[in-house]
């Protein structure tokens, strides 16, 4: 990791300002990881901006306004205006997110030189011709990794910054189990040294009463494939991220070892993410389908099939790879 923070300070150090842009819609890893490199670049004596539609915040965590509000750092937050308004020579950082139609503005990424830090699968779509392309499947968040970056330059973060990096590092890892290392809990150490806030903290990771009750009707409708593990069929139109919660949701019943969860994403395009605690590999089965990943984070897309014919392949799959 220290190469990597080294490499990027050199990179920032050329440029008089970073725009920094996490995933649309984003969730607390993105921002906590926005938010913590905005202060690394400020101590770097370079200007950071937030690209954030600030006030559609709210439609995505009740609670991010309020620890906005009680943060003591100044962030500046631009949007597909006002950045244009930024003079000097400018560097993108893309975190959390290595595909442009992810941004919540693609066209910051054909304006500037990029950077682009995640954790995510790379996909085939990432983005090309970049200052620095990292990515690394293995890292349980991106607020880990910034942590470090804070802590590489003796940098104490503001205490709410600190927290929403805290709050990250628990979403992404559904609660220190996914993709946690020694590493994961020592960045939650550090975190907590620098002030997080746990009551705070809590705060930021409640959900509506109405998430909760749809999520739940979902995993109701899940089913055991044989004595650990389970599927479920999302109907109706979904979104490849809450395929992949209720995957990792699933994880944490009873007797689950593996979980696959089906859903339409578009017109004629399913997706399928799986997961797995870590003894069965769920990335043989999508790799047989056209996709990839590993073998306790996998994820394929599939165009012109049925439900059915998806949910069949799937299950003599995992009778092939059982045998
Ligand atoms: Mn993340």
């Amino acid at each position: 990791m220290d190469d990597l923070f080294i490499k990027l300070n050199e990179i920032i150090k050329e440029y008089d300002n970073v725009i920094l842009s996490g995933h649309k819609e984003p969730d607390l890893d993105s921002l906590g990881s926005c938010l913590g490199l905005c202060e690394i670049i400020e101590s770097l004596g370079v200007k950071p901006y937030l690209f954030l539609d600030y006030k559609h915040l709210e439609d995505y965590n009740t609670n991010i306004n309020q620890a906005f509000n009680k943060m003591k750092k100044n962030i500046i937050c631009v949007n597909n205006r006002t950045y244009k308004k930024i003079v000097g020579k400018t560097l993108l950082i893309v975190i959390d997110v290595h595909s442009s139609e992810r941004l919540e503005y693609p066209k910051l990424v054909d304006e500037f030189d990029t950077v682009v830090l995640d954790h995510h699968i790379k996909n085939s779509n990432y983005i090309k011709n970049t200052k620095l392309f990292y990515i690394d499947s293995n890292l349980s968040s991106m607020s880990e990794l910034i942590t470090y970056y804070a802590s590489s330059l003796n940098l104490y973060l503001d205490n709410v910054i600190a927290t929403i990096l805290l709050a990250g590092i628990e979403i992404d890892t559904n609660g220190f189990n996914l993709k946690t290392t020694s590493d994961t809990y020592g960045a939650a150490s550090i975190l907590m040294s620098m002030g997080a806030d746990t009551i705070l903290k809590q705060e930021l990771l409640k959900e509506t009463k109405d998430d909760y009750l749809k999520r739940a009707s979902v995993i109701k409708n899940s089913f055991m494939l044989n004595d650990d593990i389970v599927m479920c069929i999302i109907s109706g139109l979904t979104k490849s991220l809450e395929l992949a919660e209720v995957a990792e949701e699933l994880l944490t019943f009873e007797d689950v070892k593996a979980s696959f969860v089906i859903g339409k994403i578009d017109n004629n395009l399913i997706g399928i993410s799986a997961k797995s605690l870590g003894d069965i590999d769920v990335s043989f089965v999508m790799k047989q389908m056209g996709g990839g990943g590993h073998s306790s984070n996998a994820a394929c897309q599939i165009k012109d099939k049925s439900i059915k014919e998806v949910k069949q392949e799937i299950i003599n799959l995992i009778k092939i790879e059982k045998n």
